[in-house]
This record gives C-alpha cells, sequence and structure tokens, in this order.
C-alpha cells in the first residue's frame, strides 16, 4: 500500500497548524503563500476587525496591532484578539457643566445610582450630571450624599458645585470642592446653638466625574456614583 498521499497530508497539514500556532518567521514568508489562500486570510482578517469595532489594523509577519477603532468604541487593553473591546457611556457627548445629564429629584429617604465609563484615549472625556436635593425649610431633610462607589472607585475623583459657573458648596472653609471621593450635606444647625445656616442648603448640585490614573481594562475605566438622601 501506497502511503505517500497520506504522509504528504499530514505534513501539509502540521505545516498549517505550526504556522497558525507559532506564526511564521520572516524566511518563510514564501511558505506562508504556499501554506494559505492570502485572500481568505484576507476576508478572515477583515470580518474579524468588523465584529471587533476595529476600523484600522496593520500586521507585521503574525502580529497585529489596531491602528483606530469604529467611533464610540476603544482598545483599552491594547490587546489585538480582542479588537475595541470598550464602548462608551451614554454620556458620551456630555463634557460641559451646561449639558450635565440631569438626574432630576432626590427626597428625603431617595436614591438613584449612575454608571458610565471614562474612557482612556478619549482626550475630552468627563461626564457630568445634576440633581436636585428639593427642600422646603431647614434643616433640609436627610443627608444629601454623592459618592464614587465599587472597586474602581479610586480610579476616579469628583468635581461638585452649586450652579455652572463654579458656585461653591463648601462649609465654611470655602471654594470649589474637587478631587472628592464622597460629598456629603449634613444639615446639623438646629439644636447646635448657633442662629445663623452659614452654609446654603444643596438644592442642586452639578458634579463632574473624571479619571484620576490610566485604565488599562474597560472595567477600570467604569465608575459608578450613588447618590442618597
Ligand atoms: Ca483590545
Ligand atoms: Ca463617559
Amino acid at each position: 500500500m501506497d502511503i505517500t498521499n497520506h504522509q504528504r497530508t499530514n505534513t501539509s497539514l502540521d505545516q498549517r497548524i505550526n504556522a497558525l500556532i507559532h506564526g511564521v518567521s520572516q524566511e518563510s514568508a514564501v511558505l506562508f503563500h504556499e501554506l494559505f489562500d492570502l485572500d481568505t486570510i484576507q476576508r478572515i482578517q477583515d470580518e474579524f476587525a468588523a465584529a471587533t469595532g476595529v476600523a484600522s489594523y496593520g500586521c507585521s509577519g503574525s502580529t497585529c496591532t489596531i491602528a483606530s477603532c469604529s467611533a464610540g468604541l476603544y482598545d483599552v487593553n491594547g490587546t489585538y484578539s480582542d479588537g475595541c473591546e470598550c464602548s462608551e457611556d451614554s454620556y458620551g457627548s456630555i463634557h460641559t457643566c451646561a449639558t450635565a445629564r440631569d438626574l432630576g429629584d432626590i427626597s428625603s429617604g431617595g436614591s438613584t445610582t449612575v454608571s458610565g465609563r471614562i474612557i482612556p484615549g478619549s482626550a475630552t472625556d468627563d461626564d457630568w450630571f445634576r440633581v436636585d436635593f428639593p427642600a422646603s425649610g431647614r434643616p433640609g431633610g436627610g443627608r444629601p450624599t454623592i459618592a464614587l462607589t465599587g472597586a474602581s472607585a479610586s480610579n476616579f475623583s469628583l468635581q461638585v458645585a452649586s450652579n455652572c459657573s463654579g458656585g461653591s458648596l463648601a462649609c465654611g472653609d470655602g471654594g470649589i470642592l474637587t478631587s472628592l471621593q464622597e460629598y456629603e450635606f449634613t444639615d446639623n444647625v438646629v439644636g447646635s446653638g448657633w442662629t445663623v445656616n452659614g452654609t446654603s442648603w444643596p438644592s442642586t448640585v452639578y458634579f463632574r466625574v473624571t479619571r484620576n490614573s490610566t485604565a488599562t481594562s474597560c472595567s477600570a475605566a467604569a465608575y459608578t456614583v450613588s447618590i442618597t438622601r
């Protein structure tokens, strides 16, 4: 029995599998042409790029890198195999106080949560929100609190103000509050012996979320802010 053809087939398969697993060296570039149909490889590469949000890529030998992503997608982890794995949140275009996302009213005992991402490589990304704590008198009821929460909280900072002109919410010592992990207002003047409410009730709070350090994964670029009263 002549097994020559069988051995040739096995050898060819071994070469292809080796090339797929380990890549091919510069010297064996001719071999790659012999092993694979380049149009098919190109089509597979293009379909992979389209499916993973890659707008353009470059390959050198068997190593490919992402050059750019489709709109709203980002290659945060720098890994080619999962493409542009991180998407912008729905606040993507909110980069000014004037266009802050309005989270509505929070009454005493109420709460809400907002989650988003501050994307590395998106030079202007920061997210602005507005929340209202309506009160009919002093003390205002409840304890308005805005806090970064979750495992990634320390990656981010809050900046808070009472209006888009930088109105202060600071107690006593003045200044606009920046680099916060949490803002909390306790209306405890009544019963303390003071006769003047030195700090206005925070009826409206604008807050901005920024990232402190470079995120190297999509999850590290994600923040959660808890608002309670
Ligand atoms: Ca990636
Ligand atoms: Ca964002």
